[in-house]
């Protein structure tokens, strides 16, 4: 049966078979200090705040057995598949170096990986990803729809950049989207009011925005 979700710029309606969770890139290297995000000059204690409430709406999509994907932001360890664009974009290099957490967004070093209180569980898909968008040179499209899934809500780091990009591409794929306010982070307090009304704007131009409390409620009624 259908629900609804209390949301800007309307309220949602959504079927909890056919909706999963994302969270996008909860990884030690954006939220931890000595990863990526501090290394470009970032306070990475501007993102922290997003972990309890994405611990308990993860909980209710894990209590009520729906479908939770996880996405981590990173490379090989060659670099083979990490754009020179994006390697020495501003003539630095801080991929792939060696830092206090591991090789700077190197899959399988400790700052790539998903922080603690966030941690998958067994059976949950984790999907790697070179770029911003979640979409981009990785199989979640086909995941998603071999379950199945219409609506995305979207929970992760950081909002401007890679929550927004795998909105936008979510939403030219035909995903309804919806982004937790508190659940989503940035390390610019500016863009995250406006990268969350920007999303809602214009009849929900990307899609919908609310918050963990009223995404817990949702599924519990
Ligand atoms: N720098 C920044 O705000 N974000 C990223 O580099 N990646 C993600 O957003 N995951």
């Amino acid at each position: 049966m259908n629900k609804v979700l209390e949301a800007e710029p309307f309220n949602l309606e959504f079927g909890p078979a056919s909706t999963a969770l994302i969270m996008v890139d909860m990884q030690r290297d954006f939220l931890e200090p000595g990863g990526f995000g501090e290394m470009l000059g970032n306070d990475v204690s501007l993102l922290r705040s997003t972990i309890e409430p994405c611990r308990r709406v993860l909980e209710a999509f894990r209590s009520a057995g729906l479908l939770v994907i996880h996405t981590r932001e990173g490379h090989r360890p060659s670099l083979s598949d990490c754009l020179p664009t994006k390697l020495t974009r501003g003539g630095k290099s801080f991929i792939g170096s060696q830092g206090p957490l591991g090789r700077v967004l190197v899959r399988g070093e400790k700052g790539h990986d998903i922080i603690p209180e966030l941690y998958p569980i067994a059976g949950e898909p984790i999907i790697d990803k070179p770029g911003k968008g979640a979409f981009y040179s990785t199989d979640l499209h086909l995941i998603l729809t071999t379950k199945s899934i219409r609506t995305l809500v979207v929970c992760g780091v950081t909002t401007e950049v890679c929550v927004h990009t795998t909105v936008r591409e979510a939403n030219d794929r035909g995903y309804e989207c919806v982004v937790l306010e508190d659940c989503v982070g940035s390390y610019f307090p500016e863009f995250q009011k406006y990268g969350l009304m920007m999303i809602q704007a214009q009849g929900g131009i990307f899609g919908w925005v609310s918050n963990s409390q009223k995404m817990t409620a949702a599924l519990h009624n």
